[in-house]
């Protein structure tokens, strides 16, 4: 019944999994929170001190239904959340600019509403030392609990440690931070979001079927320094490096927006006439990247293949007009979960260091029929 598909900790991982699907019944036997949440698998480590636990790669249980756990030890010294009617909520945003975004803060917004919670939110527009000092300033208004979605890894972990350090449980939805400055149960209570490494890899499998196993491709990076640029780099890259005739002829940031997508795709396009396959490490830059593809008289979809990340209603729109491919889904709808986790640590439930969401993979045979169901 479970599918045990094991990269870290070998025999030992799968131990203390099995001891940990025993002990977290509770979260491995709830159904997604609403139809409307994101579907979630349950990551724990093994132990903090021994195993990393990077969105990266972890060791994964599948439960059968839509949750998956990996073992995890969430220090009881960490910041406590008491039983309590209304909670003011912190959820630092990183920025605003794209469907994916909006659809995630209008998520929190709605649970916390559903709860009856204060919502504080704040919008680093883009910028991350602002979202540093919005971090800082959550503190100082002293929220309850604190929702980070870090723009970049690095300069963000300094913020989960100064929660820490105030005392304030602080959970990471959607984006993660550097592991080696702050890890999950120990600094943070846990991570929730998609594992942004089998995204690149599901991408990139994709992309191999697609182009019988040879292309020059152009990559269009996220927002640089952020883990889903990151990692979804690393798992699309470390795969197309063992086919020899698959080529990444260019990758550049496209700041995850259409508009800087266009542009990325313009100079690289003059720079790469030679392209055949483009992929984008989201929707928005592949909107943007089909824009500059076809002022310059190409035809995506048919001289040039292209795959991307998201599942927006835009960009599914794309695989029904036949110029994407594929999307892997990255679902953004992390009210649910986020709020449930919180309410599940306030109830002392042991969790799990990791949460990852399950996600959807669209192409020609489902997206006519699921481009309602997408933000
Ligand atoms: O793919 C992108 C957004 O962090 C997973 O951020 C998220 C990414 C998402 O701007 O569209």
């Amino acid at each position: 019944m479970f599918k045990f598909n094991l990269r870290l900790g070998g025999l030992l991982a799968v131990l203390m999994l099995s001891v940990l699907l025993v002990a977290c019944g509770d979260a491995t036997s709830t159904p997604a929170a609403t139809t409307a949440a994101v579907a979630t698998t349950t990551v724990a480590a093994a132990a903090t001190t021994t195993q990393a636990v990077g969105a990266a790669s972890p060791a994964v249980v599948d439960s059968g239904s839509n949750a998956v756990t990996v073992a995890g030890q969430i220090n009881s010294a960490l910041p406590k959340l008491a039983k309590k009617d209304k909670y003011r909520v912190g959820f630092a945003q990183s920025e605003s600019d794209n469907p994916w975004r909006l659809a995630q803060t209008a998520s929190m917004k709605a649970e916390a509403t559903r709860l009856g919670y204060d919502l504080v939110m704040t919008d680093a527009g883009g910028s991350t030392a602002k979202e540093v000092s919005d971090v800082e300033s959550l503190i100082a208004q002293k929220v309850d609990v604190i929702f980070l979605t870090p723009r970049e890894e690095k300069p963000l972990a300094i913020a989960v440690l100064k929660a820490k350090a105030a005392n304030i449980p602080l959970f990471l939805i959607d984006r993660n931070v550097d592991q080696t400055q702050a890890k999950p149960g120990r600094d943070y209570i846990t991570y929730i979001g998609s594992d942004f490494v089998k995204e690149g890899q599901t991408a990139g499998e994709w992309l191999i079927k697609a182009t019988s196993d040879k292309a020059k491709i152009i990559e269009l990076e996220g927002t640089t320094g952020s883990s889903p640029a990151n990692d979804r780099k690393k798992g699309f890259d470390d795969l197309i490096k063992t086919h020899p005739n698959m080529q990444i002829i260019a990758s550049q940031s496209g700041n995850f927006t259409r508009n800087e997508g266009r542009q990325t795709m313009e100079t690289l396009l003059q720079a790469h006439p030679e392209v055949t396959a483009i992929y984008a490490q989201n929707d928005e830059m592949a909107i943007g990247a089909i824009a500059a593809l076809e002022a310059a008289g190409r035809k995506p979809g048919k001289d040039i293949i292209i795959v991307s990340i998201d599942g927006s209603k835009d960009g599914i729109q794309e695989i029904v007009d036949g110029k994407i491919g594929a999307i892997v889904e990255c679902n953004p709808r992390f009210g649910p979960v986020s709020f449930d986790t919180m309410q599940k640590y306030v109830n002392g439930v042991q969790l799990p260091v990791q949460i990852i969401n399950v996600d959807r993979f669209f192409d020609s045979s489902n997206a006519k029929d699921l481009v309602s169901t997408a933000f």
